[in-house]
């Protein structure tokens, strides 16, 4: 494990265009359950990927409504941790050594952002932004739960408000999209950091990468569904590994 933090830490400060791919086990230390663990408690009775979906929705407003103020309400009160802050830390480095890197988040929770990551795509939304379902148009709630499920829109008396997040079946945002498309086109070292790598399209994007030349890392503390594609597989908890692939960086200029 020393050996390939080592190796990575190497690559890291020889890279030109580093893509970072991240999931919900890197905010799993800020005590953020990850999307498939949030079902718990309250929620033991429901099923994450069915709530995550305009169906779900559609004939239930109230429980999907209700579950995403929660979860929005958790992330408030939660802090960036030593993985959102080591990631924020290369990223610069590497901009002071001309290099780039751009993160591409699946994560709704907003704390790459807070931690200080600049280059960031939020693939798939924000819990923090919720927007009208007849005139499209967004707000940013306030720090309280709303006060009724589903919250009425502000924007149009007949709408209702639900989060600016991407369900199943729905498209990314055109934007990140691009900066995806952009990144992976050019970058030499790819990182795929708590996510295990079964929603796509970002799960498909090791093979972009590793098609184009990139050497491919994944940090996660289990085997994951690109566990067999990537060049270097660091086990173990975000927050744990990667300060010590910055120190390798560091220490390696
Ligand atoms: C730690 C740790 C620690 C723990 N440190 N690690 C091609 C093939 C097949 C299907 C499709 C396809 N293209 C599209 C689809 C359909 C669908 C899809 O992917 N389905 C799959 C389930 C098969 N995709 C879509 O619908 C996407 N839209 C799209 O592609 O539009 C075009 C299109 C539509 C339809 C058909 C074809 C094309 C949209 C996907 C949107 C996903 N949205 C969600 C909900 C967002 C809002 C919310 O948060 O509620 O995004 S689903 C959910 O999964 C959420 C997450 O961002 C996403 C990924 O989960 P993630 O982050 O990996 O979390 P977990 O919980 O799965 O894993 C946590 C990991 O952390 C684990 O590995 C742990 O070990 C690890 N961990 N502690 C590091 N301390």
């Amino acid at each position: 494990m020393d050996d390939a933090i080592q190796a990575v830490g190497e690559r890291l400060a020889q890279a030109r265009h580093v893509v970072v791919v991240t999931g919900a086990g890197v905010s799993a230390e800020s005590h953020i359950p990850t999307f498939r663990d949030t079902m718990h408690g309250l929620w033991a009775e429901f099923d994450a990927e069915k709530l995550a979906t305009p169906e779900a929705f559609a004939t239930d407003p109230e429980t999907v409504t209700r579950w995403y103020d929660w979860r929005r309400l958790g992330c408030l009160h939660a802090e960036p941790n030593p993985g959102h802050l080591a990631l924020a830390e290369i990223e610069r480095r590497i901009g002071d050594l001309g290099g780039k890197l751009t993160l591409l988040t699946q994560n709704v929770d907003g704390l790459h952002l807070r931690a200080g990551s600049r280059r960031v795509a939020e693939l798939h939304g924000s819990l923090h932004r919720w927007r009208c379902t007849k005139t499209g148009k967004e707000t940013r709630p306030g720090p309280e739960a709303f006060e009724t499920y589903p919250p009425p829109s502000p924007f149009a008396e007949d709408g209702m408000l639900r989060p600016s997040v991407v369900w199943f079946g729905e498209m990314l945002p055109e934007q990140a999209l691009r900066a995806a498309d952009e990144a992976l086109w050019s970058c030499d070292l790819f990182l795929s950091v708590g996510t295990s790598s079964l929603v796509h399209p970002s799960a498909g994007w090791v093979h972009l990468a590793s098609a184009r030349g990139a050497v491919t890392v994944e940090v996660n503390p289990e085997e994951t569904a690109i566990t067999g594609e990537v060049d270097w597989a660091l086990r173990g908890k975000s927050g744990e590994v990667m300060p010590r692939v910055l120190d390798a960086m560091l220490a390696s200029l």
